[in-house]
């Protein structure tokens, strides 16, 4: 759609449920997630690729394990996401793959859930949660994996992280105060801050535009038609 709502176009007409674009610049291809209705007992969601028109659909992982959550590098020739290639819903692993799904590897290497990795506005990082630690917290590491190190520290569920668009700031969605908050924190784990503070759930915040700085909290499809517009910046 148009940044001021207009023109909504659906592209991908199927059965399953399509989330988690990520699109780049580099190419206007868009890279999405391809995941079964749950009550159907199918997990094996796949990440796929296609047109900015929604044309030349394609199947980039066509492996039978569930592979979820995908982020593009800015130069658009990478694709971070998670998986479970063991077939261990508990151990979820990062991957990267090119663009065309080749060169598969295994980033995070750690034996708990690693998951929503998400890369940095520079391409140098990418932020994570992981549960490898006792419950769920929020780490960066280098793109290469090297340098895997914790952001939050809270007993707390601490997961779904974004970058801010200066790579200084990572929003992310916490229950410390009792029920699901956005909070704000500095790329270093310094000054975390609750935005929203209400009893409602509160949760996938993407950054809009860095002259606000507003996260926003939108649900299905809005969700990632935000996430788009964030990626075209
Ligand atoms: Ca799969
Ligand atoms: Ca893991
Ligand atoms: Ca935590
Ligand atoms: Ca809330």
């Amino acid at each position: 759609m148009d940044p001021d709502g207009n023109n909504q176009i659906n592209l991908t007409s199927n059965s399953a449920d399509n989330w988690h674009p990520s699109w780049s610049t580099a190419d206007q291809r868009i890279v999405f997630g391809m995941y079964p209705d749950p009550s159907s007992g199918d997990y094996n969601y796949e990440i796929c690729i296609m047109d900015s028109d929604g044309q030349n659909q394609r199947n980039l992982t066509n492996h039978p394990s569930g592979d979820l959550h995908p982020s593009r590098s800015p130069d658009g020739h990478w694709i971070v996401f998670d998986s479970d290639r063991d077939f261990n819903q508990w151990n979820q692993e990062i991957y990267v793959m090119d663009i065309e799904g080749g060169n598969l590897r295994s980033l995070s290497k750690n034996p708990s859930y690693d998951s929503h990795p998400s890369w940095s506005p520079d391409g140098q990082r990418i932020v994570f949660d992981s549960e490898r630690n006792g419950n769920r917290e929020i780490y960066v590491m280098d793109a290469n994996g090297k340098n895997q190190r914790r952001v939050t520290n809270n007993p707390s569920w601490d997961g779904d992280p974004e970058w801010s668009p200066s790579g200084e700031k990572i929003v992310f969605m916490s229950e410390r105060d009792g029920n699901k908050e956005i909070y704000v924190i500095d790329a270093d784990g310094k000054n975390p801050r609750n935005l929203t503070k209400n009893s409602a759930f509160d949760g996938s915040a993407y950054w809009f535009d860095p002259a606000f700085a507003i996260p926003v909290t939108l649900s299905g499809k809005l969700r990632w038609l935000w996430r788009w517009l964030k990626q075209e910046r």
